[in-house]
C-alpha cells in the first residue's frame, strides 16, 4: 500500500530509523492479513486456534503484563498544572527524550506495521483517523477487531489529512537468531504510556497489553479525544451507550459510565427481566458525544469492537456476550480446556476436570489459583452481538436521554439516585467512587475517587473537565439529560450481594425512563430522588424487603464521613475547582443537616 501523504510517509520513515525494524508492513485490513498473521503467530507459538470456536485464538501474556499500568501512564502537558493533580506528569521534553532512548533500535528482528485505523465509522463526522506502528502482530490482529482498520483510511486521509500518530513498541528487540518469547515485553519500571495533548500524540513503550497497547482505544479516545473535546466543545466519555425500548414501542438512549470491569458490557447487552422491554447495544466501553443540529447531545461509539472481562460472562449474566463469542475471537488469559475451548471462573455449568490455567500450567478445580486471570479478555467483533442496536454505524450517532454514572461499593450508596438539577448531576459524577479491579495493575478492592470513571482517562486537568460537564449542561439547556447514580454492588453486613444485577437491572432503568417521561414521581432525600414505595417494577422478583430497605437505606452517619472524603478530594484542585461543585458540596451539607 502506498499514500501520497508526506507527513504520514515522513512521520513511518522517522520512526523506522529510529527504531529499526527488519521489515516495514502497511496494514490494509484484509482478511489475508488477519489470517496470515495469526497462522504465523501460531507456528510462532504465540496464539493457539481453538477447536471449538472458528477462527478463534488463545494467547497468553507474560504474568508482568496483564493489564493497565496507571502508574506508568502519562499526560505530558508543558505546565504540570495542565495535567493536573490526577495525572503523572513528566516535561515533554524529558520524557521524549527517556523514550527516544528506549526507542532506539528497539524493533530489531522484527516488523515495523503500520496500521491505519478510524475512531467511528469512516464516513461519520464525528470520526477520527489515528495511525498506530506497532512491533506487535498481536496488536494489528486486536486492532483489526477493534477498530476500522485499512485501504479505506488511507484514502480518506488523501495527502494531507489529519491523524494522530500513536506509536508503540513492545520494548523487546531481538538479537540475531534470538528466539522470541511467547509474549515479549519489557519490565514494569521500563513501561511507559505517554499522551501529549497539545499535540494530539501518543507514545507508548514496553506492554502488549490492553488498554497499553491498542492505543485507539484508550490512549486516543478517551485520554487524547476528551482534550481535543473540551477544545472542540464536545465530549469523550467512558461510557456504554444502549437503546432501551418500552412496551408502547418509545426508544430511549442512555449512556453510563463506570470504572473498568464494573459491568458496562452486561449492562450494555442487557437482557431485561421485565416483559415486554427490550435492549440494544450501540457501544460498551466509550461515547464520543456532540450537538446534533436540534441541540440534543448525539453519541456515537468510536469502537468496532469489543474488549470485555472474561471472568464472570455466562449464559446467566450475559447471554448476548456469550453468543457474540461463538468465532472469530481472540482470548487473551482465559484458560484452555482439554477438548480445545477456553474456559473462565464464573462460566456456565459445572469448571472443566482440567485446564491449561493462564500461566500454561496445568489445573483442575480446587487449585489455588484460578484457572483464567482476574483481567483475562475477549476481543469480539461488535457487528457479531445478537442485541447490536441496527443504529449502531449510524454517522451521526443516538440522541441521549439519560447519563448513568456509578461504581463498584458494598456499601454506602443506594440502588439508585437522581440528580436534583444538572449541576447536581455533575456533583455526582464528580464525586463518583469505586473499589479497584484487576483492570489495573495495583492492588484490587481499595475504594477511590472515579470522577465520570474517567480517573485514569481524563487528558487533562481533571478541575478543568468538570468545568467542561457543567459548560456543556448550559449548552444543552432543556435538552440535557437526567443524571443518575446506581449501584449494583451493594452488600450486607454479612457480605451477601443484596441486588440480583444484570438483566434484573432493566428494573432500575424502567424507573429512569418512567421518571424522565413523567410517570412516575420521586421521594426527596438529602442526597437526591429515590423510587416511592412501589413505583420500582419488582414483579416477578424475590428480593426480601428488608434487603431493599437495607439497598434504598440512607445512612447519614456513613454520609457525613463521605462529604469529609469528597471535601478532601475537591482540596486537590485547589481554587481551579468550579464554584458551582463547592455550591453543590455545601448543600448537600446542608440537606444532610
Ligand atoms: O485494557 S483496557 O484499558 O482496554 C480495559 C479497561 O481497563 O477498560
Ligand atoms: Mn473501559
Amino acid at each position: 500500500m502506498t499514500t501520497q501523504h508526506t507527513k504520514l510517509n515522513g512521520w513511518v520513515r522517522e520512526v523506522a530509523d529510529l527504531c529499526q525494524p527488519d521489515s516495514i508492513h502497511w496494514c490494509d485490513g484484509s482478511r489475508e492479513e488477519y489470517d496470515r498473521l495469526m497462522k504465523e503467530m501460531v507456528a510462532g507459538g504465540m496464539a493457539t486456534p481453538l477447536a471449538k470456536r472458528p477462527n478463534s485464538f488463545l494467547f497468553r501474556s507474560d504474568p508482568s503484563d496483564v493489564a493497565r499500568v496507571e502508574s506508568r501512564t502519562y499526560i505530558s502537558t508543558s505546565r504540570k498544572e495542565e495535567a493536573g493533580p490526577t495525572n503523572n506528569w513528566i516535561d515533554p521534553a524529558e520524557l521524549k527524550a527517556t523514550l527516544k532512548g528506549l526507542y532506539k533500535g528497539c524493533m530489531r528482528g522484527r516488523t515495523l506495521f503500520v496500521i491505519p485505523f478510524s475512531m467511528g465509522p469512516v464516513d461519520s463526522p464525528i470520526a477520527k483517523i489515528g495511525i498506530e506502528i506497532t512491533d506487535s502482530p498481536y496488536v494489528v490482529c486486536n486492532m483489526h477487531i477493534m477498530t476500522r482498520v485499512g485501504t479505506k483510511v488511507i484514502e480518506k486521509l488523501g495527502a494531507d489529512g489529519e491523524f494522530i500518530p500513536c506509536l508503540h513498541s513492545i520494548g523487546a528487540p531481538l538479537a540475531p537468531g534470538q528466539k522470541d518469547s511467547s509474549w515479549p515485553c519489557a519490565p514494569l519500571d521500563q513501561k511507559y504510556i505517554c499522551h501529549f495533548p497539545e499535540e494530539n500524540l501518543i507514545w507508548s513503550y514496553g506492554s502488549g497489553y490492553g488498554g497499553n497497547a491498542l492505543l485507539g482505544k484508550k490512549c486516543l479516545a478517551l485520554r487524547i479525544a476528551s482534550a481535543m473535546a473540551k477544545r472542540e466543545g464536545w465530549m469523550a466519555e467512558h461510557m456504554l451507550i444502549l437503546r432501551l425500548t418500552n412496551p408502547e414501542g418509545k426508544r430511549l438512549h442512555i449512556a453510563a459510565a463506570f470504572p473498568s470491569a464494573c459491568g458496562k458490557t452486561n449492562l450494555a447487552m442487557l437482557t431485561p427481566t421485565i416483559p415486554g422491554w427490550k435492549c440494544e447495544c450501540v457501544g460498551d466501553d466509550i461515547a464520543w458525544i456532540k450537538i446534533g443540529p436540534d441541540g440534543r447531545p448525539y453519541a456515537i461509539n468510536p469502537e468496532y469492537g469489543f474488549f470485555g472481562v472474561a471472568p464472570g460472562t455466562s449464559y446467566d449474566s450475559n447471554p448476548s456476550a456469550m453468543d457474540t463469542l461463538k468465532e472469530n475471537i481472540i482470548f487473551t488469559n482465559c484458560a484452555l480446556t482439554d477438548d480445545g475451548d477456553i474456559w473462565w471462573e464464573g462460566m456456565d455449568g459445572a469448571p472443566p476436570s482440567h485446564a491449561i490455567d493462564w500461566k500454561g500450567r496445568d489445573w483442575a478445580p480446587g487449585a489455588s489459583e484460578p484457572a483464567a486471570h482476574a483481567n483475562s479478555r475477549f476481543t469480539a467483533p461488535a457487528r457479531q452481538c445478537p442485541v447490536i442496536c441496527p443504529d449502531w454505524e449510524k454517522p451521526e450517532g443516538v440522541p441521549i436521554d439519560i447519563f448513568i454514572f456509578g461504581g463498584r461499593r458494598a456499601s454506602v450508596m443506594p440502588l439508585v439516585h437522581e440528580a436534583y438539577s444538572w449541576d447536581h448531576g455533575v456533583f455526582m459524577g464528580a464525586t463518583a467512587s469505586s473499589e479497584t479491579t484487576a483492570a489495573n495493575i495495583g492492588a484490587v478492592g481499595n475504594l477511590r475517587r472515579d470522577p465520570f470513571a474517567m480517573l485514569p482517562f481524563c487528558g487533562y486537568n481533571m478541575a478543568d473537565y468538570f468545568g467542561h460537564w457543567l459548560e456543556m449542561g448550559d449548552r444543552f439547556g432543556n435538552h440535557a439529560p437526567r443524571i443518575f447514580y446506581v449501584n449494583w454492588f451493594r452488600k450486607s453486613p454479612e457480605g451477601k450481594w443484596l441486588w440480583p444485577g444484570f438483566g434484573d437491572n432493566s428494573r432500575v432503568l424502567k424507573w429512569m425512563c418512567e421518571r424522565v417521561e413523567g410517570k412516575v414521581g420521586a421521594v426527596e432525600t438529602p442526597i437526591g430522588l429515590m423510587p416511592k414505595d412501589g413505583d420500582l417494577d419488582l414483579k416477578g422478583l424475590a428480593v426480601a424487603p428488608a434487603d431493599l430497605a437495607e439497598l434504598l437505606r440512607l445512612d447519614a452517619d456513613a454520609w457525613k464521613i463521605e462529604i469529609a472524603d469528597i471535601e478532601k478530594q475537591f482540596g486537590q484542585f485547589g481554587d481551579r475547582l468550579p464554584a458551582r461543585l463547592q455550591k453543590q458540596l455545601d448543600d448537600l451539607r446542608k440537606r444532610l443537616g
